[in-house]
């Protein structure tokens, strides 16, 4: 299977985040992508490849333009008023608060377009972020020519983010990015299963008021787990989405026979959707070493995990989410992928 890569993901790298009450070293970090790439060399996986350039345009397919805008300059106006450290929001338009004026001031603006204050914004989170998304752009164009399957290694991760919103380590949604790139080349039908440990509430934004888009998603309850306010099984999609979004929230615990019995319906549901391609939110964040999270699959359930989803049979593109258990990130992740292959 083919890998496509840019070293530009390491201009994402804040010296802290907010987390848990606590300035901490970032758990979203640049180890993570070494851990992977290195894991895909020694076992052979195929070759690795470096992104092209897409330009803006694909990105302004899913992401509004003003958002777009402002995350372009959200460092420098930052920078003005604070100097060069992370860029973190305070304050939210939130119910009783006013919540359509867009602020002039920075910290207005950090608060409109953001859902959380664990997300800090750098001075290389633009380049990153783009980065990433042409790296889910190279991969998908490889997939519009023929190839089976693809690895787009993204970092920054993008499901949380939403039409004009970031957080949860997302700026800009990879994999929805991908999927409307697939339509605009051609696909009549996009599936995207979710298996990264927290809901992809971005991408179901994205597409909850569309057909020519199924998203499936598994993930910790929302009751009790990140990102809390999306993610519940009664979300099915309006107007036209109606029934072309589906949520499968899972209790703390989660072990890979759990998991796989809701995976089976999930791949299901996708195959009689009857999708041109597979997109996969590939978050590998359902380990049970890993640290913010509470599901227990192991090294070796993510063979099984890649055969399962090889069982459809149609051409997949695996997008890079969460997984923060860096000394095994690579092993879980390169898992998935040869699991996939010899199915
Ligand atoms: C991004 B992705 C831990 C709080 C952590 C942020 C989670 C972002 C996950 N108590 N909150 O979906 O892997
Ligand atoms: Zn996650």
């Amino acid at each position: 299977m083919l890998t496509i890569h840019s070293r530009d993901h390491q201009y994402q790298n804040p010296k802290f985040e907010l987390i848990d009450g606590q300035l901490r070293p970032p758990v979203e970090n640049a180890q993570r992508v070494e851990t992977v790439l290195s894991r895909i060399r020694s076992v052979g996986l195929g070759s690795v490849l470096p992104a092209l350039e897409r330009g803006l345009a694909p990105i302004l397919r899913v992401h509004e333009q003003a958002f777009v805008d402002f995350l372009q300059n959200a460092w420098s106006e930052w920078v003005k008023v604070y100097g060069e450290r992370e860029a973190l929001p305070l304050i939210w338009p939130t119910r009783t608060l006013g919540y359509d004026r867009l602020p002039e001031a920075i910290d207005g603006q950090l608060g409109y377009y953001s859902f959380d204050a664990g997300t800090p914004i750098t001075a290389g989170t633009w380049r990153a972020a783009r980065a990433s998304a042409n790296v889910a752009l190279t991969a998908q164009q490889l997939l519009a020519a023929g190839e089976q399957a693809v690895f787009a290694l993204c970092r920054p991760p993008g499901h949380h983010a939403a039409t004009n919103l970031y957080g949860g380590y997302c700026f800009l949604n990879n994999a929805a990015i991908a999927a409307q790139a697939l339509l605009d080349g051609g696909a009549t039908r996009v599936a995207i299963l979710d298996v990264d440990y927290h809901h992809g509430n971005g991408t179901q934004e994205i597409f909850y008021h569309r057909r020519d888009v199924l998203f499936v998603s598994l993930h910790a309850d929302p009751r009790v787990e990140y990102p809390y306010f999306l993610g519940y099984e009664d979300e099915k999609g309006a107007a036209d989405g109606v029934g072309f979004n589906l949520n499968y929230p899972l209790p703390w615990g989660t072990d890979w026979q759990q998991y796989r019995q809701t995976l089976k319906i999930a791949l299901d549901f996708i195959k009689n959707y009857h999708p041109d391609v597979l997109v996969v939110s590939l978050g590998v964040d359902t380990f049970e070493y890993d640290p913010i999270s509470k599901f227990c699959l192991k090294t070796e359930d993510y063979l099984t995990l890649g055969k399962d989803i090889a069982s459809i049979h149609k051409p997949t593109l695996f997008v890079m989410e969460g997984g923060y258990a860096v000394e095994d990130i690579g092993n879980n992740i390169v898992n998935v992928l040869s699991g996939f292959e010899d199915n």
